[in-house]
Protein backbone atom coordinates (compact mmCIF):
# COMPACT_ATOMS: atom_id res chain seq x y z
CA UNK A 1 0.00 0.00 0.00
CA UNK A 2 1.61 3.51 -1.02
CA UNK A 3 -0.46 6.45 0.45
CA UNK A 4 0.88 9.69 -0.53
CA UNK A 5 0.11 12.35 2.44
CA UNK A 6 0.85 15.95 1.98
CA UNK A 7 1.14 17.80 4.79
CA UNK A 8 1.01 22.10 4.35
CA UNK A 9 3.32 24.30 6.72
CA UNK A 10 1.98 25.14 10.05
CA UNK A 11 -0.91 22.83 9.82
CA UNK A 12 -3.12 23.11 12.53
CA UNK A 13 -4.75 20.53 14.61
CA UNK A 14 -4.14 17.34 13.39
CA UNK A 15 -6.21 14.65 13.86
CA UNK A 16 -4.98 11.31 13.94
CA UNK A 17 -6.65 7.95 14.36
CA UNK A 18 -5.02 4.71 14.69
CA UNK A 19 -3.80 4.01 11.23
CA UNK A 20 -1.23 1.74 9.75
CA UNK A 21 1.88 3.29 8.67
CA UNK A 22 2.01 5.13 5.58
CA UNK A 23 4.14 6.67 3.28
CA UNK A 24 5.12 10.13 3.18
CA UNK A 25 6.71 11.00 -0.03
CA UNK A 26 8.09 14.73 -1.11
CA UNK A 27 9.53 15.99 -3.56
CA UNK A 28 12.57 18.64 -2.34
CA UNK A 29 13.83 20.80 -5.24
CA UNK A 30 17.14 22.60 -3.87
CA UNK A 31 17.15 25.84 -6.28
CA UNK A 32 18.33 29.36 -5.70
CA UNK A 33 15.86 31.81 -4.55
CA UNK A 34 16.15 35.81 -4.52
CA UNK A 35 14.89 36.76 -0.89
CA UNK A 36 14.75 40.22 0.83
CA UNK A 37 16.50 40.19 4.26
CA UNK A 38 17.73 43.51 6.23
CA UNK A 39 18.39 46.11 3.47
CA UNK A 40 18.85 43.76 0.76
CA UNK A 41 18.46 41.00 -1.93
CA UNK A 42 19.94 37.96 -1.59
CA UNK A 43 20.38 34.86 -3.48
CA UNK A 44 20.40 32.14 -1.25
CA UNK A 45 19.83 27.77 -1.92
CA UNK A 46 16.30 26.73 -0.34
CA UNK A 47 13.97 23.72 -0.74
CA UNK A 48 11.18 24.34 -3.41
CA UNK A 49 11.79 28.08 -2.89
CA UNK A 50 11.14 28.44 0.98
CA UNK A 51 13.14 29.72 3.78
CA UNK A 52 13.18 27.85 6.27
CA UNK A 53 12.17 25.32 4.10
CA UNK A 54 8.92 22.48 4.02
CA UNK A 55 7.90 21.21 7.24
CA UNK A 56 7.85 17.12 7.10
CA UNK A 57 4.86 15.83 8.88
CA UNK A 58 5.17 11.87 10.07
CA UNK A 59 3.26 9.29 12.24
CA UNK A 60 5.89 7.10 13.89
CA UNK A 61 5.59 3.94 12.24
CA UNK A 62 5.79 5.71 9.09
CA UNK A 63 8.07 5.52 5.68
CA UNK A 64 9.76 8.54 4.09
CA UNK A 65 11.08 8.86 0.94
CA UNK A 66 11.73 12.20 0.02
CA UNK A 67 13.16 12.48 -3.59
CA UNK A 68 16.27 15.00 -3.56
CA UNK A 69 16.31 17.35 -7.00
CA UNK A 70 19.60 19.36 -6.88
CA UNK A 71 18.48 22.30 -9.25
CA UNK A 72 21.19 24.37 -7.42
CA UNK A 73 25.03 25.35 -8.43
CA UNK A 74 25.98 23.55 -5.16
CA UNK A 75 26.77 19.91 -4.12
CA UNK A 76 24.54 19.24 -2.11
CA UNK A 77 23.48 16.45 0.88
CA UNK A 78 20.45 16.42 3.61
CA UNK A 79 20.33 15.27 7.00
CA UNK A 80 17.73 14.08 8.99
CA UNK A 81 18.60 15.27 12.48
CA UNK A 82 17.66 13.54 14.69
CA UNK A 83 15.84 10.57 13.21
CA UNK A 84 17.65 7.10 14.33
CA UNK A 85 18.11 5.98 10.58
CA UNK A 86 17.75 2.18 12.06
CA UNK A 87 19.34 0.31 9.81
CA UNK A 88 19.57 2.81 7.04
CA UNK A 89 22.48 4.45 7.44
CA UNK A 90 22.87 5.27 3.48
CA UNK A 91 20.39 7.73 4.45
CA UNK A 92 21.47 9.89 7.09
CA UNK A 93 23.21 12.53 4.60
CA UNK A 94 26.80 13.97 6.06
CA UNK A 95 28.59 14.65 2.83
CA UNK A 96 31.93 12.56 2.65
CA UNK A 97 30.32 10.34 6.01
CA UNK A 98 27.71 8.56 5.01
CA UNK A 99 27.48 9.60 1.42
CA UNK A 100 29.20 11.73 -1.57
CA UNK A 101 27.52 14.53 -2.59
CA UNK A 102 23.97 14.69 -4.84
CA UNK A 103 26.03 16.88 -7.90
CA UNK A 104 23.95 19.75 -9.64
CA UNK A 105 21.35 18.39 -11.86
CA UNK A 106 21.84 15.46 -9.79
CA UNK A 107 19.18 13.65 -7.76
CA UNK A 108 19.25 11.06 -5.07
CA UNK A 109 16.39 9.35 -2.95
CA UNK A 110 16.08 9.00 0.65
CA UNK A 111 14.25 5.97 2.13
CA UNK A 112 14.06 5.43 5.67
CA UNK A 113 11.69 4.21 8.52
CA UNK A 114 10.87 6.44 12.01
CA UNK A 115 10.35 4.30 14.30
CA UNK A 116 10.92 4.42 18.09
CA UNK A 117 10.31 7.97 18.44
CA UNK A 118 8.64 10.86 18.57
CA UNK A 119 8.64 14.59 18.62
CA UNK A 120 9.90 17.35 17.28
CA UNK A 121 13.72 16.84 15.12
CA UNK A 122 14.35 18.45 11.90
CA UNK A 123 16.04 18.67 8.43
CA UNK A 124 19.23 20.10 7.01
CA UNK A 125 21.41 20.47 4.61
CA UNK A 126 25.38 18.27 5.59
CA UNK A 127 27.32 19.86 2.81
CA UNK A 128 29.70 23.17 3.17
CA UNK A 129 27.75 25.72 4.94
CA UNK A 130 24.26 25.49 2.83
CA UNK A 131 22.79 24.34 6.06
CA UNK A 132 22.69 28.08 7.18
CA UNK A 133 19.14 28.51 4.89
CA UNK A 134 18.77 24.76 4.03
CA UNK A 135 17.01 23.65 7.02
CA UNK A 136 13.11 23.16 7.88
CA UNK A 137 10.97 21.46 10.93
CA UNK A 138 10.07 17.54 10.90
CA UNK A 139 7.58 16.70 12.90
CA UNK A 140 6.63 13.02 14.42
CA UNK A 141 2.90 12.86 15.65
CA UNK A 142 2.34 9.79 18.61
CA UNK A 143 0.82 6.67 16.28
CA UNK A 144 -1.80 6.26 19.44
CA UNK A 145 -2.85 10.05 19.35
CA UNK A 146 -1.37 10.32 23.05
CA UNK A 147 0.77 13.12 24.52
CA UNK A 148 1.88 12.30 28.12
CA UNK A 149 0.38 15.99 28.87
CA UNK A 150 -2.97 17.17 27.85
CA UNK A 151 -3.33 17.69 24.13
CA UNK A 152 -2.32 20.94 22.43
CA UNK A 153 -4.88 23.16 20.87
CA UNK A 154 -2.29 23.67 17.82
CA UNK A 155 1.73 23.09 16.83
CA UNK A 156 3.29 25.43 15.84
CA UNK A 157 6.99 24.85 14.35
CA UNK A 158 9.38 28.00 15.64
CA UNK A 159 12.43 27.87 13.93
CA UNK A 160 15.63 29.82 15.32
CA UNK A 161 18.13 30.76 12.82
CA UNK A 162 20.29 33.41 11.31
CA UNK A 163 20.98 35.51 8.56
CA UNK A 164 24.30 36.61 6.42
CA UNK A 165 23.97 39.25 4.53
CA UNK A 166 25.97 37.61 1.79
CA UNK A 167 26.05 34.75 -0.17
CA UNK A 168 27.19 32.36 2.89
CA UNK A 169 29.18 30.21 0.63
CA UNK A 170 31.61 32.92 -0.90
CA UNK A 171 31.77 34.09 2.88
CA UNK A 172 33.17 30.91 3.69
CA UNK A 173 35.09 29.85 1.17
CA UNK A 174 37.15 33.29 1.93
CA UNK A 175 36.98 32.92 5.93
CA UNK A 176 38.15 29.13 5.68
CA UNK A 177 41.03 30.27 3.19
CA UNK A 178 42.29 33.20 5.49
CA UNK A 179 41.49 31.78 9.07
CA UNK A 180 38.93 34.17 10.00
CA UNK A 181 35.75 34.73 11.91
CA UNK A 182 32.39 36.25 10.50
CA UNK A 183 29.24 36.54 12.60
CA UNK A 184 26.19 36.62 11.18
CA UNK A 185 24.02 39.91 10.81
CA UNK A 186 21.16 39.40 12.39
CA UNK A 187 18.58 36.66 14.28
CA UNK A 188 15.56 35.27 12.92
CA UNK A 189 12.59 33.59 13.80
CA UNK A 190 10.84 31.40 11.10
CA UNK A 191 13.47 33.16 8.68
CA UNK A 192 12.26 36.42 9.91
CA UNK A 193 14.95 38.74 11.43
CA UNK A 194 12.14 41.17 13.26
CA UNK A 195 11.14 44.79 13.71
CA UNK A 196 14.70 45.76 15.48
CA UNK A 197 16.09 45.49 12.08
CA UNK A 198 16.09 48.68 9.46
CA UNK A 199 14.33 47.11 6.32
CA UNK A 200 12.95 44.18 8.18
CA UNK A 201 10.25 46.09 10.82
CA UNK A 202 7.65 44.31 8.23
CA UNK A 203 9.54 40.81 8.26
CA UNK A 204 8.42 39.72 11.48
CA UNK A 205 6.97 36.78 12.82
CA UNK A 206 3.30 36.71 14.05
CA UNK A 207 1.70 34.16 16.03
CA UNK A 208 -2.38 34.41 16.70
CA UNK A 209 -3.83 32.50 19.80
CA UNK A 210 -6.68 32.68 21.45
CA UNK A 211 -7.24 33.25 24.80
CA UNK A 212 -7.34 30.34 27.30
CA UNK A 213 -5.59 27.79 24.63
CA UNK A 214 -2.24 25.95 24.89
CA UNK A 215 -0.09 25.75 22.05
CA UNK A 216 2.85 23.79 21.63
CA UNK A 217 5.98 25.66 20.16
CA UNK A 218 7.76 23.02 17.98
CA UNK A 219 11.72 25.03 18.57
CA UNK A 220 15.00 24.47 16.71
CA UNK A 221 17.88 25.92 17.22
CA UNK A 222 19.11 25.87 13.18
CA UNK A 223 21.85 29.00 13.78
CA UNK A 224 24.73 28.71 12.45
CA UNK A 225 26.83 29.06 15.66
CA UNK A 226 25.07 30.89 18.75
CA UNK A 227 23.45 29.10 21.51
CA UNK A 228 20.32 31.25 22.10
CA UNK A 229 17.62 32.38 25.13
CA UNK A 230 14.57 32.54 23.89
CA UNK A 231 11.36 34.16 26.14
CA UNK A 232 7.70 35.62 25.44
CA UNK A 233 6.94 38.47 27.54
CA UNK A 234 4.69 37.68 30.82
CA UNK A 235 4.21 34.19 29.39
CA UNK A 236 5.69 31.21 31.23
CA UNK A 237 6.82 27.88 29.00
CA UNK A 238 6.41 24.49 30.01
CA UNK A 239 9.05 22.65 28.37
CA UNK A 240 7.46 18.72 27.73
CA UNK A 241 10.36 17.32 25.51
CA UNK A 242 13.63 18.01 24.03
CA UNK A 243 15.43 16.23 21.11
CA UNK A 244 12.57 14.23 20.31
CA UNK A 245 12.58 12.37 24.06
CA UNK A 246 9.81 13.67 26.49
CA UNK A 247 10.92 15.03 29.85
CA UNK A 248 9.23 15.87 32.83
CA UNK A 249 7.10 19.21 32.67
CA UNK A 250 9.52 22.04 33.33
CA UNK A 251 8.23 25.67 34.06
CA UNK A 252 10.41 28.59 33.07
CA UNK A 253 9.92 31.65 31.82
CA UNK A 254 13.41 31.57 29.80
CA UNK A 255 14.19 28.97 26.90
CA UNK A 256 17.70 28.29 26.47
CA UNK A 257 18.57 26.46 23.56
CA UNK A 258 22.15 25.12 21.65
CA UNK A 259 22.40 25.07 17.45
CA UNK A 260 20.76 21.32 16.81
CA UNK A 261 18.81 21.14 19.91
CA UNK A 262 14.62 20.97 19.55
CA UNK A 263 12.63 21.61 22.69
CA UNK A 264 8.79 21.15 22.43
CA UNK A 265 7.21 23.59 24.52
CA UNK A 266 3.69 24.27 25.67
CA UNK A 267 2.53 28.14 25.79
CA UNK A 268 -0.87 28.89 27.60
CA UNK A 269 -1.99 32.01 26.36
CA UNK A 270 -3.37 32.41 29.50
CA UNK A 271 -2.89 36.84 29.93
CA UNK A 272 -4.90 39.88 29.31
CA UNK A 273 -5.95 40.23 25.59
CA UNK A 274 -3.22 42.22 24.09
CA UNK A 275 0.37 41.66 22.16
CA UNK A 276 3.21 40.26 23.58
CA UNK A 277 7.08 39.95 21.64
CA UNK A 278 9.08 36.81 21.65
CA UNK A 279 12.78 37.37 21.60
CA UNK A 280 15.92 35.56 20.94
CA UNK A 281 19.54 36.54 21.69
CA UNK A 282 22.64 34.84 21.72
CA UNK A 283 24.25 33.19 24.77
CA UNK A 284 28.27 33.28 24.38
CA UNK A 285 30.99 32.50 26.26
CA UNK A 286 34.95 33.19 26.25
CA UNK A 287 34.38 35.27 23.04
CA UNK A 288 35.72 38.51 23.16
CA UNK A 289 33.02 41.22 22.00
CA UNK A 290 32.87 42.30 18.49
CA UNK A 291 32.90 38.16 17.68
CA UNK A 292 29.55 37.11 18.16
CA UNK A 293 26.58 38.82 16.70
CA UNK A 294 25.19 40.61 19.64
CA UNK A 295 21.52 41.47 18.06
CA UNK A 296 18.11 40.12 18.74
CA UNK A 297 15.37 38.87 16.76
CA UNK A 298 11.66 39.02 18.13
CA UNK A 299 8.08 38.27 16.39
CA UNK A 300 4.84 39.20 18.00
CA UNK A 301 2.43 36.86 19.82
CA UNK A 302 -1.47 38.55 19.17
CA UNK A 303 -4.29 37.34 21.01
CA UNK A 304 -7.34 37.02 18.99
CA UNK A 305 -10.01 40.42 19.77
CA UNK A 306 -6.93 42.49 20.35
CA UNK A 307 -8.52 45.31 18.49
CA UNK A 308 -7.54 48.59 16.69
CA UNK A 309 -7.98 51.02 19.69
CA UNK A 310 -5.20 48.71 21.54
CA UNK A 311 -2.86 48.48 18.68
CA UNK A 312 -2.08 52.20 19.62
CA UNK A 313 0.29 50.40 22.20
CA UNK A 314 3.32 48.76 21.72
CA UNK A 315 3.86 45.10 22.25
CA UNK A 316 5.65 44.05 25.63
CA UNK A 317 8.94 43.45 25.54
CA UNK A 318 10.41 40.50 27.69
CA UNK A 319 13.63 41.23 29.50
CA UNK A 320 16.08 38.62 27.86
CA UNK A 321 19.24 37.78 29.69
CA UNK A 322 22.47 39.27 29.19
CA UNK A 323 24.76 37.57 26.78
CA UNK A 324 27.07 35.92 29.23
CA UNK A 325 24.18 34.70 31.66
CA UNK A 326 25.95 30.94 32.24
CA UNK A 327 23.86 30.57 35.48
CA UNK A 328 20.59 30.87 33.46
CA UNK A 329 22.09 28.21 31.13
CA UNK A 330 23.10 26.07 33.52
CA UNK A 331 20.03 26.21 35.97
CA UNK A 332 18.00 25.29 32.51
CA UNK A 333 20.27 22.74 31.03
CA UNK A 334 20.81 20.67 34.34
CA UNK A 335 16.65 21.04 35.39
CA UNK A 336 15.49 18.51 32.91
CA UNK A 337 14.57 15.22 33.78
CA UNK A 338 14.02 12.64 31.97
CA UNK A 339 10.18 11.27 31.90
CA UNK A 340 10.32 7.60 33.10
CA UNK A 341 8.07 5.59 31.28
CA UNK A 342 7.03 8.13 28.49
CA UNK A 343 6.37 6.54 25.15
CA UNK A 344 9.82 5.43 23.87
CA UNK A 345 11.31 5.73 26.95
CA UNK A 346 14.70 3.85 27.19
CA UNK A 347 16.24 3.11 30.76
CA UNK A 348 19.56 3.64 31.44
CA UNK A 349 22.29 0.82 29.78
CA UNK A 350 24.11 -0.33 33.48
CA UNK A 351 26.61 -2.20 32.17
CA UNK A 352 29.39 -0.27 30.19
CA UNK A 353 31.62 -2.39 27.21
CA UNK A 354 33.46 0.80 26.32
CA UNK A 355 34.87 3.86 28.02
CA UNK A 356 35.75 7.20 26.38
CA UNK A 357 37.00 10.41 27.36
CA UNK A 358 37.26 13.17 24.36
CA UNK A 359 39.24 16.28 25.37
CA UNK A 360 37.12 18.84 23.03
CA UNK A 361 38.93 21.91 21.95
CA UNK A 362 39.54 25.18 19.84
CA UNK A 363 43.18 24.95 18.08
CA UNK A 364 44.81 26.77 15.72
CA UNK A 365 46.37 25.31 12.60
CA UNK A 366 49.67 26.56 10.70
CA UNK A 367 49.30 29.38 8.28
CA UNK A 368 50.47 28.00 5.10
CA UNK A 369 54.10 29.28 4.35
CA UNK A 370 53.73 32.85 2.44
CA UNK A 371 49.90 32.83 2.66
CA UNK A 372 47.89 35.22 4.59
CA UNK A 373 46.35 34.12 7.55
CA UNK A 374 43.78 36.36 10.20
CA UNK A 375 42.73 33.80 12.59
CA UNK A 376 44.27 34.37 16.49
CA UNK A 377 48.33 35.53 16.11
CA UNK A 378 47.95 35.42 12.35
CA UNK A 379 47.44 31.86 12.09
CA UNK A 380 44.18 29.82 11.19
CA UNK A 381 41.67 28.26 13.46
CA UNK A 382 40.85 24.88 13.86
CA UNK A 383 39.65 22.71 16.44
CA UNK A 384 39.86 19.07 17.93
CA UNK A 385 38.32 16.01 19.51
CA UNK A 386 41.13 14.24 21.92
CA UNK A 387 43.79 16.31 19.27
CA UNK A 388 42.89 14.83 16.32
CA UNK A 389 41.35 17.81 14.13
CA UNK A 390 38.83 16.04 11.67
CA UNK A 391 39.35 16.03 7.38
CA UNK A 392 36.89 15.20 5.22
CA UNK A 393 38.33 12.53 3.19
CA UNK A 394 37.66 14.58 0.42
CA UNK A 395 38.73 13.05 -3.15
CA UNK A 396 39.18 9.40 -2.06
CA UNK A 397 36.59 8.45 -4.04
CA UNK A 398 34.07 6.68 -1.59
CA UNK A 399 32.22 8.11 1.81
CA UNK A 400 33.60 6.50 5.09
CA UNK A 401 30.34 4.49 5.03
CA UNK A 402 30.91 2.75 1.88
CA UNK A 403 34.74 2.28 2.32
CA UNK A 404 33.53 0.03 5.31
CA UNK A 405 31.01 -1.31 3.62
CA UNK A 406 33.50 -2.21 0.66
CA UNK A 407 36.56 -2.60 3.02
CA UNK A 408 38.12 0.00 0.85
CA UNK A 409 41.16 0.83 2.87
CA UNK A 410 42.92 4.57 2.74
CA UNK A 411 40.08 6.48 3.53
CA UNK A 412 39.75 6.81 7.08
CA UNK A 413 41.48 4.63 10.06
CA UNK A 414 40.41 3.05 13.03
CA UNK A 415 42.58 4.39 15.32
CA UNK A 416 40.84 7.14 17.16
CA UNK A 417 41.86 7.28 20.79
CA UNK A 418 39.92 6.44 23.54
CA UNK A 419 41.77 9.13 25.66
CA UNK A 420 43.42 12.22 25.45
CA UNK A 421 47.23 11.81 23.99
CA UNK A 422 48.38 13.81 26.71
CA UNK A 423 47.09 14.46 30.45
CA UNK A 424 46.73 18.12 31.25
CA UNK A 425 44.59 20.04 33.60
CA UNK A 426 42.67 20.75 30.77
CA UNK A 427 40.51 23.68 32.16
CA UNK A 428 43.28 26.07 33.68
CA UNK A 429 43.37 29.86 32.36
CA UNK A 430 47.27 28.66 32.82
CA UNK A 431 47.21 26.35 29.23
CA UNK A 432 45.16 28.68 27.59
CA UNK A 433 47.73 30.40 25.30
CA UNK A 434 50.55 27.13 25.63
CA UNK A 435 51.56 27.34 22.03
CA UNK A 436 53.34 23.30 22.80
CA UNK A 437 50.31 21.92 22.79
CA UNK A 438 47.66 24.11 20.61
CA UNK A 439 48.30 22.83 16.93
CA UNK A 440 46.42 19.27 16.57
CA UNK A 441 47.51 16.92 13.84
CA UNK A 442 44.87 16.34 10.86
CA UNK A 443 43.42 13.19 10.22
CA UNK A 444 40.39 10.98 9.44
CA UNK A 445 39.57 9.13 12.20
CA UNK A 446 37.03 6.42 13.51
CA UNK A 447 36.54 4.24 16.64
CA UNK A 448 34.99 1.08 15.78
CA UNK A 449 32.46 -0.25 18.16
CA UNK A 450 30.71 -3.76 18.43
CA UNK A 451 27.20 -4.24 17.48
CA UNK A 452 25.23 -2.63 20.52
CA UNK A 453 28.02 -2.47 22.85
CA UNK A 454 27.61 0.18 25.14
CA UNK A 455 29.70 2.97 24.94
CA UNK A 456 29.84 5.74 27.93
CA UNK A 457 31.58 9.07 26.31
CA UNK A 458 33.28 11.79 29.01
CA UNK A 459 33.16 14.67 26.66
CA UNK A 460 35.77 17.36 28.28
CA UNK A 461 35.97 20.98 27.28
CA UNK A 462 39.67 22.26 27.55
CA UNK A 463 40.75 25.85 27.86
CA UNK A 464 43.10 26.44 24.76
CA UNK A 465 42.26 29.58 23.21
CA UNK A 466 39.34 29.73 25.34
CA UNK A 467 36.93 27.92 26.68
CA UNK A 468 33.32 27.43 24.83
CA UNK A 469 30.13 25.92 25.40
CA UNK A 470 30.20 22.90 22.62
CA UNK A 471 27.00 21.45 21.68
CA UNK A 472 27.68 17.69 20.55
CA UNK A 473 25.87 15.81 18.26
CA UNK A 474 25.74 12.40 17.70
CA UNK A 475 24.19 10.99 14.51
CA UNK A 476 21.90 7.72 14.53
CA UNK A 477 21.92 7.84 18.54
CA UNK A 478 19.58 9.63 21.22
CA UNK A 479 21.95 9.07 24.59
CA UNK A 480 21.38 9.75 28.50
CA UNK A 481 22.77 12.23 29.71
CA UNK A 482 24.42 11.46 33.17
CA UNK A 483 26.35 14.51 34.53
CA UNK A 484 27.48 17.56 33.46
CA UNK A 485 29.30 19.96 35.50
CA UNK A 486 32.57 22.81 35.43
CA UNK A 487 36.17 22.06 35.08
CA UNK A 488 38.00 18.75 34.82
CA UNK A 489 36.04 15.37 34.97
CA UNK A 490 36.98 13.56 37.97
CA UNK A 491 35.68 9.78 37.78
CA UNK A 492 36.41 9.14 41.87
CA UNK A 493 34.47 12.58 42.59
CA UNK A 494 31.89 12.57 39.77
CA UNK A 495 31.06 9.17 39.14
CA UNK A 496 28.94 9.00 42.23
CA UNK A 497 26.87 11.91 40.36
CA UNK A 498 25.66 10.58 37.79
CA UNK A 499 21.94 9.79 37.11
CA UNK A 500 20.94 6.29 35.99
CA UNK A 501 17.44 6.94 37.19
CA UNK A 502 15.76 9.90 35.11
CA UNK A 503 18.21 11.55 32.65
CA UNK A 504 17.42 12.95 29.89
CA UNK A 505 17.53 11.42 26.70
CA UNK A 506 19.59 13.66 23.85
CA UNK A 507 21.03 13.84 20.52
CA UNK A 508 23.50 17.31 21.15
CA UNK A 509 24.59 17.81 24.53
CA UNK A 510 25.64 21.48 25.38
CA UNK A 511 29.52 21.11 26.87
CA UNK A 512 29.67 23.62 29.28
CA UNK A 513 32.04 26.52 28.86
CA UNK A 514 34.92 25.09 30.56
CA UNK A 515 33.33 21.70 31.70
CA UNK A 516 32.40 18.58 30.86
CA UNK A 517 29.53 16.29 30.31
CA UNK A 518 28.99 12.24 30.33
CA UNK A 519 26.72 10.60 27.81
CA UNK A 520 25.72 6.96 27.20
CA UNK A 521 24.31 5.31 24.72
CA UNK A 522 23.90 1.50 23.16
CA UNK A 523 25.38 1.16 19.52
CA UNK A 524 22.36 -1.15 18.77
CA UNK A 525 22.41 0.50 14.80
CA UNK A 526 25.45 -0.32 12.31
CA UNK A 527 26.68 2.48 9.94
CA UNK A 528 28.61 5.41 10.02
CA UNK A 529 27.79 7.96 12.98
CA UNK A 530 28.81 10.94 12.78
CA UNK A 531 29.85 12.95 16.46
CA UNK A 532 30.38 16.55 16.17
CA UNK A 533 30.35 20.21 17.68
CA UNK A 534 26.82 21.68 15.66
CA UNK A 535 28.55 24.80 15.83
CA UNK A 536 29.41 24.98 12.36
CA UNK A 537 32.46 26.94 12.43
CA UNK A 538 34.30 24.44 14.67
CA UNK A 539 32.55 21.66 12.76
CA UNK A 540 34.10 23.04 9.86
CA UNK A 541 37.74 23.29 11.76
CA UNK A 542 37.61 20.00 12.52
CA UNK A 543 35.65 19.30 15.97
CA UNK A 544 34.64 15.84 14.32
CA UNK A 545 34.83 12.29 14.41
CA UNK A 546 32.79 8.76 14.00
CA UNK A 547 31.38 6.04 15.38
CA UNK A 548 31.75 2.95 12.96
CA UNK A 549 28.98 0.89 14.60
CA UNK A 550 29.69 -2.99 12.75
CA UNK A 551 26.96 -4.91 12.09
CA UNK A 552 25.56 -7.86 14.32
CA UNK A 553 25.66 -11.59 13.81
CA UNK A 554 22.13 -11.89 11.64
CA UNK A 555 20.78 -10.62 8.38
CA UNK A 556 18.21 -8.40 10.47
CA UNK A 557 21.23 -6.72 12.59
CA UNK A 558 23.40 -5.78 9.79
CA UNK A 559 23.43 -2.83 7.72
CA UNK A 560 21.86 -3.24 3.72
CA UNK A 561 23.77 -2.76 1.03
CA UNK A 562 23.53 0.55 -0.39
CA UNK A 563 20.61 1.61 -2.72
CA UNK A 564 21.27 1.45 -6.04
CA UNK A 565 20.92 5.72 -6.52
CA UNK A 566 23.57 6.51 -3.70
CA UNK A 567 25.73 9.14 -5.59
CA UNK A 568 29.41 8.63 -6.56
CA UNK A 569 32.24 10.57 -5.65
C1 LIG B 1 19.48 51.62 11.01
O1 LIG B 1 19.62 52.79 10.22
C2 LIG B 1 20.06 53.90 10.94
C3 LIG B 1 20.02 55.11 10.03
O2 LIG B 1 20.58 54.78 8.78
C4 LIG B 1 21.46 53.62 11.50
O3 LIG B 1 21.91 54.72 12.26
C5 LIG B 1 21.41 52.38 12.39
O4 LIG B 1 22.70 52.04 12.80
C6 LIG B 1 20.80 51.21 11.63
N1 LIG B 1 20.60 50.11 12.58
C7 LIG B 1 20.91 48.88 12.28
C8 LIG B 1 20.63 47.87 13.33
O5 LIG B 1 21.41 48.55 11.21
C1 LIG C 1 25.31 44.12 22.88
O1 LIG C 1 24.37 45.10 22.50
C2 LIG C 1 23.81 45.82 23.57
C3 LIG C 1 22.77 46.79 23.06
O2 LIG C 1 22.27 46.41 21.81
C4 LIG C 1 24.88 46.57 24.31
O3 LIG C 1 24.31 47.22 25.42
C5 LIG C 1 25.93 45.59 24.78
O4 LIG C 1 27.00 46.29 25.36
C6 LIG C 1 26.46 44.77 23.63
N1 LIG C 1 27.34 43.75 24.19
C7 LIG C 1 28.51 43.44 23.66
C8 LIG C 1 29.30 42.41 24.37
O5 LIG C 1 28.92 43.93 22.62
C1 LIG D 1 55.81 31.14 -1.58
O1 LIG D 1 57.13 30.76 -1.19
C2 LIG D 1 57.79 29.94 -2.12
C3 LIG D 1 59.13 29.56 -1.55
O2 LIG D 1 58.99 29.02 -0.27
C4 LIG D 1 57.95 30.68 -3.45
O3 LIG D 1 58.53 29.83 -4.39
C5 LIG D 1 56.58 31.11 -3.94
O4 LIG D 1 56.72 31.92 -5.08
C6 LIG D 1 55.84 31.91 -2.88
N1 LIG D 1 54.50 32.18 -3.33
C7 LIG D 1 53.94 33.38 -3.21
C8 LIG D 1 52.55 33.50 -3.72
O5 LIG D 1 54.50 34.32 -2.71
C1 LIG E 1 37.61 -6.88 4.77
O1 LIG E 1 38.99 -6.87 5.11
C2 LIG E 1 39.29 -7.66 6.22
C3 LIG E 1 40.78 -7.46 6.58
O2 LIG E 1 41.52 -7.13 5.46
C4 LIG E 1 38.96 -9.11 5.93
O3 LIG E 1 39.21 -9.88 7.08
C5 LIG E 1 37.47 -9.20 5.55
O4 LIG E 1 37.16 -10.52 5.20
C6 LIG E 1 37.13 -8.29 4.42
N1 LIG E 1 35.70 -8.25 4.23
C7 LIG E 1 35.13 -8.21 3.02
C8 LIG E 1 33.63 -8.18 2.98
O5 LIG E 1 35.76 -8.17 1.98
C1 LIG F 1 48.54 17.56 19.89
O1 LIG F 1 49.44 16.91 19.02
C2 LIG F 1 50.53 17.72 18.64
C3 LIG F 1 51.32 16.95 17.61
O2 LIG F 1 51.67 15.72 18.09
C4 LIG F 1 51.34 18.07 19.87
O3 LIG F 1 52.37 18.96 19.50
C5 LIG F 1 50.46 18.77 20.88
O4 LIG F 1 51.13 18.99 22.07
C6 LIG F 1 49.22 17.94 21.19
N1 LIG F 1 48.33 18.69 22.04
C7 LIG F 1 47.60 18.13 22.97
C8 LIG F 1 46.67 19.03 23.72
O5 LIG F 1 47.63 16.95 23.21
C1 LIG G 1 21.29 -5.47 22.79
O1 LIG G 1 21.64 -5.67 24.13
C2 LIG G 1 20.57 -5.61 25.04
C3 LIG G 1 21.12 -5.76 26.44
O2 LIG G 1 22.03 -4.76 26.71
C4 LIG G 1 19.57 -6.68 24.73
O3 LIG G 1 18.45 -6.55 25.58
C5 LIG G 1 19.12 -6.55 23.29
O4 LIG G 1 18.29 -7.61 22.93
C6 LIG G 1 20.30 -6.52 22.35
N1 LIG G 1 19.81 -6.20 21.02
C7 LIG G 1 20.14 -6.91 19.96
C8 LIG G 1 19.52 -6.47 18.65
O5 LIG G 1 20.92 -7.82 20.01
C1 LIG H 1 39.45 13.60 42.34
O1 LIG H 1 38.56 13.65 43.42
C2 LIG H 1 39.07 12.98 44.58
C3 LIG H 1 37.93 12.93 45.60
O2 LIG H 1 37.41 14.20 45.82
C4 LIG H 1 40.29 13.70 45.07
O3 LIG H 1 40.83 13.02 46.20
C5 LIG H 1 41.33 13.73 43.95
O4 LIG H 1 42.43 14.50 44.34
C6 LIG H 1 40.74 14.31 42.69
N1 LIG H 1 41.68 14.15 41.61
C7 LIG H 1 42.15 15.18 40.93
C8 LIG H 1 43.09 14.87 39.82
O5 LIG H 1 41.80 16.34 41.17
C1 LIG I 1 31.04 17.90 -5.93
O1 LIG I 1 30.98 16.54 -5.63
C2 LIG I 1 31.71 15.72 -6.54
C3 LIG I 1 31.44 14.30 -6.15
O2 LIG I 1 31.82 14.06 -4.83
C4 LIG I 1 33.18 16.10 -6.50
O3 LIG I 1 33.88 15.35 -7.45
C5 LIG I 1 33.34 17.58 -6.79
O4 LIG I 1 34.68 17.96 -6.63
C6 LIG I 1 32.47 18.39 -5.86
N1 LIG I 1 32.54 19.79 -6.21
C7 LIG I 1 32.79 20.72 -5.31
C8 LIG I 1 32.79 22.13 -5.82
O5 LIG I 1 32.99 20.48 -4.14
CU1 LIG J 1 31.91 23.79 19.19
Amino acid sequence: MKLLVLFAWASALLVFSLASAATVEHTFTVQNKAIKRLCNERVIVTVNGLYPGPTIEVQEGDAVIIHLVNKSPYNITIHWHGIFQLFSAWADGPEYITQCAIRPQHSYTYKFNVIKQEGTVWWHAHASVLRATVHGAFIIHPRSGYFPFPKPYKHVPLILGDWYDGNVVDIYNLILANGAVRVSDAFTINGLPGDLFNCSKHQTFKLKVRQGKTYMLRMINAAFNNNLFFKIANHKFTVVAMDASYIEQYVTDVITIAPGQTADVLLKADQPIGSYYMAASPYVVGQPSPLFDNTTTRGIVVYEGYTSTLKASKPIMPILPPFNDTPIANTFFTGIKGLVGAPHWVPVPLEVDEQMLITISINLERCPKNGTCLGLFQEKFSASMNNESFVHPVGKGYSMLEASFYNVSGVYSTDFPNYPPVEFDYTSPKNALDFSVMFAPKSTKVKKLKFNSTVEVVFQNTAILNPQSHPMHLHGFSFHVLAQGFGNYNATKDRVKFNLVNPQIRNTIAVPAGGWAVIRFQANNPGMWFVHCHVDDHMLWGLDMAFEVESGPTSSTSLPPPPADLPEC
